[in-house]
This record gives structure tokens, C-alpha cells and sequence, in this order.
């Protein structure tokens, strides 16, 4: 698309920009993009039609040889440099009013800020006011502008959109002559956090502009930011946005397809088309004029000779490959799960007592729970006879005894050998020093691996999405050392944690070491997190074989019993 060439040449411009060079040259990548935006004809398509460029304006030979380029190879190499040059973060700073590219270099050389998070930061410490060129007034400016850029470009978890998910779906579904509604965009791919909601409703072109004012006069949209026919985009209370579209019946699946992205997948799904004389677009899958797929998401992917591919693997990065040659992964599901391997109670930081927690767990559909909380020995001791008095009462699910100890600084773990003895598992996590060096952190990990009764690493990296960043740590090879010492990691299903992430999921996956998805549940109501567990694993690529809490108790035991 001609759109995703000139997104390049502008980046190219903002960064040349960024590096001082000739304004000439800028110049001239900056007027190609905007050529490419208004020609009507697709470059892409006429070029592998014809093996010619079309004449336009402005492109030249250089600029020619680069559009080829990108068209062909879907890189370019001069921007790969320029973005090892400059972290990504430094080009945000131009969207800041009142910062061109020469203060940013100087904010960027000067005082190293390289993300409008830095920015703001440096503004509300009154170190920007002290720079040549800025003072106290600027500064305010600065801090104004960047609170306002924060804010429209907060990210929400995908646990906080998922109610407003299901409101707006109501609210459309409500409406008169509306057929399907669904969510698109990140939000189907489960991404942990979510830019806005694209939904998706179908209606007959005739009554479009009437669904359209309806759900914008929703009592929950707080803001109107453009509505056309079909169309808009609105802010809801909460201050979420929503990208709304209405579209024919006929189109609904190709419009999934686009909408649900990632614009990666879809760009390289695009290009197996064309090479096939298919042309894939928002209404449809088209032959020439003919329509020829589109009304569902299959038939789109048939259309390439492709099978389904689920939305969480749609990021482009294998899985049209795996389509092809029969080797998608069957991905786990909720009711794969048997069981949970990390939850607490009233007797450490929980809110409810043993067998509620118990009985709650049963409800959710599974067969065992593990307690594994912050306790010391004389607690635990407690809590092991109060389990074997619940396992002897209750039927339908079985409690196992558990602990979840912490990794000293120095990778021994904070309970003597003895009591982690008598456990069938321990749980063990870094709940303090999280910035220690890269090496440090590692070797503290691995060390704690090392020991005879570890079982499973919570909370592996450590983050907590939006407030506390990822420990630096070596994971792939602490992901290694767990599968030569046959213990497991673990993915927190905590919204905010959902850690292991999606790439180390797949890592996991591919050295074999079982991923154990928890709800690490402190309330009866806790195991609904366990769908965005699963969501994660989904995108991780993991099969219900490649999680430990989906085996049944008898498979589970030798598992939990290390083998050194
Ligand atoms: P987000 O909202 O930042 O969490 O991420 P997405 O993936 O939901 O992105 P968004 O909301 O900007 O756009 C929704 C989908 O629309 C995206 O996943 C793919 C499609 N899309 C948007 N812009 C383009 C584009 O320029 N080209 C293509 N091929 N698809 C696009
Ligand atoms: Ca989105
Ligand atoms: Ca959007």
C-alpha cells in the first residue's frame, strides 16, 4: 500500500532531521511521501504487474531504487540504520508541540531524554528550564504538552478494556438492524495491553449512519472525536477509546481480517495474494473486479490456500510459514486446565479461608489447587494438617501442599532444607533487588535453580506492566537451566503481570521446559484470571502438552518430584 511506503520516507525525513542533515534531502523524502499518498494507483500493485514504477513527481532514481526495495524485500535499508542510530522513543518527541528537530537533538545530546515519559519527567524536575534556548516558560509549556501526549497515549491492560469490551458489544447488539459485533484489533490478538478497541459491527449500508448515531449518543461515550457514515471514533468514560466500523454482511470476515491486524500479518498475507492474483482488502478478496472471498475470516485465508490461523498468532512472525506447511500449533484453551500450582489464603496475605479457596478452585473446573504463599515453618506445618483434613473431607479436588519462598540476593532460598523437604512443591520467586545487574540477577536465578527442592520460578521477570519494569535478566538461559534441571517457569495470570511474556512462552516451548499457568489467586473470584493467562500462552504459541497445570494429578506428581 502506497500509505505504508510513505510512512517510511517519512520516518527516513524525521530522522534525517533528527541528525541534522541536508534540509535539501529531507526535503525531498518528505514531498515523495506526500506523492505517494496522493496517487490513487497502488505502487505495489503496478509494479509487480508491470516490473515499472510509474512516473511520479518528485521520485527520482534514488527514491525509485528505495521503493523497490521496500515493495520487494518489505525492508529498507537506509531506515534500519538510521533507527540503530536513534532509539525509536527520540522521533515521539516531534509530535510534542512547540519541539522541532533542533531542540529535541539538544534535549536528546545534552540531557539524554530519548521518550516523552523522560521528557516529562526532566520538565516536573526543572532540569529543562537550565538548557540554552529554554527557560522557566518553555518548561511549563513542555509539561503541559507532554501530560496531554501521555494521556492520549495511555496503554490499558487488556484485563481494564475487557469490560468495556463487552459494554460496547451490549450496547451495539442493542441497536436496531445491527447483525454480528465483534472487537478487533490487539484486543483479539490478547495483547497484554491494548491501544484502543476496534469493533466491528455489521448492518445494511442503508441503516449504517443511523447505527452510527445511535451508539456515538451511548450514555458511556464521554467524547466524539469524528463520526461519519461508517465510521467513528469516540472516548468513553473511562477514557478508552473506540474505533468503530460499520460494515455489509458481505464484507464482515475481510474486515475482521484488516481490522484484527496485526498490520505485519496482514501486509504479508496481502503479499501471498497478489502472487496469486488475489487482491486482499477491507471488503473482500477480489479476482480483478470479482469478489471472490470475505464473508468470513476462512474463507479469506482459503482464498491463499492457507487454514485458519487463530488471532493471537497473527504478528507475522512464523505463523503464515506454519499455515503453509500443516504445523500450527493446536493452542491450550481454558478448559485444558486441571488444575493451579500457586495460590494463597487467610493463613498468609489471601482473603479466604482453605476450603473456600478449595471449593472455589472446583468451581472454576479444577481438580487441584496448591497452596504456595509466604510462610515460615511453624505456619506451614499449620497449614499441612489443615490440608490433610480437607483432602480427607472434600471429593473433586485435592489440595497440594505448597510454599512460595523467596530467592535471596544470594540465590539461596529464605527456608531451611528440611521444611522445603516435606513439600510437594516449592514456588519460588525474587520479591526484592530487582535492579541488581544483569549477571547478578541471572546467577541468583540459576543458583536458586540449582537447589534440590526448587519446583517452579513465579513471577520470572518480575514486571508489573506500567508500573515496574522486567528484571535484566539472561532468559533464555535461565529458560535452559530449567530444562536441564527439570524444573518449570511459571506465567503469573495476574493483569498486570503475565509473566513469562509471549516470546519467552514460545521460548519455553522450544527447549521443552512445561510453563505452569497460574492465577496466584488471593480471593474466591482470582481463577477468572486465568483467561488472560491463557491468552498470553495463546500468543506464546503453547500447546496444552507444553503446560504443566494441564496434566491430571497422576501425571502431575512425578513431575513435582525432581529427578536430579
Ligand atoms: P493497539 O491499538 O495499539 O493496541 O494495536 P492495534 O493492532 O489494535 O492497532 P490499531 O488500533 O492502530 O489498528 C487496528 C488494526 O487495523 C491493526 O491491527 C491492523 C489494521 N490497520 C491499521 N492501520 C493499518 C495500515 O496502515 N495498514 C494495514 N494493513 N492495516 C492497518
Ligand atoms: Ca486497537
Ligand atoms: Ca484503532
Amino acid at each position: 500500500m502506497n500509505a505504508d511506503i510513505a510512512a517510511v520516507f517519512e520516518e527516513i525525513a524525521d530522522r534525517l532531521e533528527l541528525q541534522g542533515d541536508n534540509p535539501f534531502r529531507i526535503r525531498a523524502y518528505r514531498n515523495a511521501a506526500r506523492t505517494l499518498t496522493a496517487t490513487t494507483r497502488d505502487v505495489r500493485d503496478i509494479l509487480e504487474k508491470t516490473g515499472e514504477l510509474p512516473k511520479m513527481p518528485g521520485i527520482g532514481a534514488d527514491l525509485a531504487a528505495k521503493i523497490r526495495e521496500i515493495v520487494t524485500t518489505g525492508h529498507c535499508a537506509l531506515l534500519d540504520r538510521l533507527r540503530h542510530d536513534m532509539p525509536q522513543t527520540v522521533t515521539d518527541l516531534l509530535q510534542i508541540p512547540g519541539l522541532g528537530p533542533r531542540r529535541v537533538r539538544l534535549l536528546y545530546h545534552d540531557l539524554g531524554i530519548a521518550s516523552v515519559e523522560q521528557l516529562d519527567r526532566a520538565a516536573r524536575d526543572g532540569r529543562i528550564r537550565g538548557l540554552p534556548g529554554f527557560g522557566e516558560k518553555t518548561e511549563q509549556h513542555i509539561l503541559d504538552a507532554t501530560r496531554a501526549h501521555l494521556n492520549k497515549t495511555r496503554r490499558f491492560l487488556w484485563a481494564e478494556a475487557a469490560p468495556s469490551a463487552q459494554a460496547v458489544c451490549a450496547a451495539l447488539a442493542a441497536i436496531a438492524g445491527v447483525g454480528q459485533v465483534t472487537v478487533a484489533g490487539s484486543f483479539r490478538r490478547r495483547r497484554d495491553t491494548v491501544g484502543d478497541l476496534d469493533v466491528l459491527a455489521t448492518a445494511a449500508p442503508a441503516q449504517a449512519a443511523a447505527v452510527i448515531d445511535r451508539f456515538t449518543h451511548d450514555h458511556e461515550v464521554a467524547e466524539i472525536l469524528s463520526a461519519g457514515d461508517t465510521r467513528a471514533s469516540v472516548v468513553l468514560r473511562n477514557g478508552l477509546q473506540v474505533d468503530l466500523r460499520v460494515v455489509a454482511a458481505q464484507s464482515y470476515g475481510a474486515a475482521l481480517h484488516y481490522f484484527t491486524g496485526s498490520k505485519a500479518h496482514s501486509i504479508a498475507l496481502r503479499r501471498l495474494a497478489q502472487a496469486k492474483g488475489l487482491k486482499i482488502n477491507e471488503y473482500g478478496v477480489f479476482r480483478g473486479a470479482t469478489r471472490v472471498a470475505g464473508a468470513d475470516e476462512a474463507s479469506v485465508y482459503a482464498s491463499v490456500g492457507l487454514p485458519y490461523i487463530e488471532p493471537e498468532l497473527r504478528e507475522n512472525t512464523g505463523e503464515i510459514d506454519a499455515a503453509r506447511l500443516g504445523r500450527l500449533p493446536h493452542l491450550v484453551d481454558r478448559p485444558d486446565l486441571a488444575g493451579d500450582l500457586h495460590a494463597h489464603t487467610t493463613a498468609g496475605d489471601g482473603s479466604a479461608a482453605l476450603r473456600d479457596m478449595a471449593l472455589a478452585a472446583q468451581r472454576s473446573g479444577l481438580r487441584y489447587l496448591a497452596i504456595a504463599q509466604r510462610l515460615d515453618a511453624q505456619q506451614l506445618q499449620r497449614q499441612s494438617d489443615d490440608i490433610d483434613r480437607l483432602n480427607a473431607e472434600l471429593g473433586g479436588v485435592t489440595l497440594l501442599k505448597g510454599v512460595e519462598v523467596s530467592i535471596r540476593q544470594d540465590g539461596r532460598l529464605d527456608l531451611p532444607d528440611a521444611v522445603l523437604a516435606r513439600l510437594d512443591l516449592v514456588v519460588a520467586a525474587v520479591h526484592d533487588d530487582f535492579d541488581l545487574p544483569r549477571q547478578q540477577q541471572t546467577e541468583r536465578m540459576l543458583r536458586a535453580m540449582d537447589h534440590p527442592h526448587f519446583t517452579i520460578l513465579a513471577h520470572p521477570s518480575g514486571r508489573r506492566i506500567g508500573t515496574r519494569p522486567p528484571m535484566d535478566v539472561d532468559m533464555p538461559r535461565l529458560i535452559r537451566h530449567a530444562n536441564q534441571r527439570g524444573c518449570f517457569l511459571e506465567l503469573n495470570a495476574q493483569p498486570d503481570r503475565l509473566d513469562l511474556d509471549d516470546t519467552h512462552c514460545r521460548m519455553a516451548k522450544e527447549e521443552g521446559v512445561l510453563v505452569s499457568i497460574s492465577a496466584d489467586a488471593r480471593a474466591t473470584t482470582d481463577f477468572s484470571r486465568l483467561d488472560g493467562g491463557i491468552g498470553q500462552a495463546r500468543r506464546g504459541w503453547l500447546e496444552a502438552g507444553d503446560v504443566l497445570n494441564t496434566r491430571p494429578l497422576s501425571a502431575l506428581r512425578p513431575l513435582l518430584q525432581r529427578t536430579m
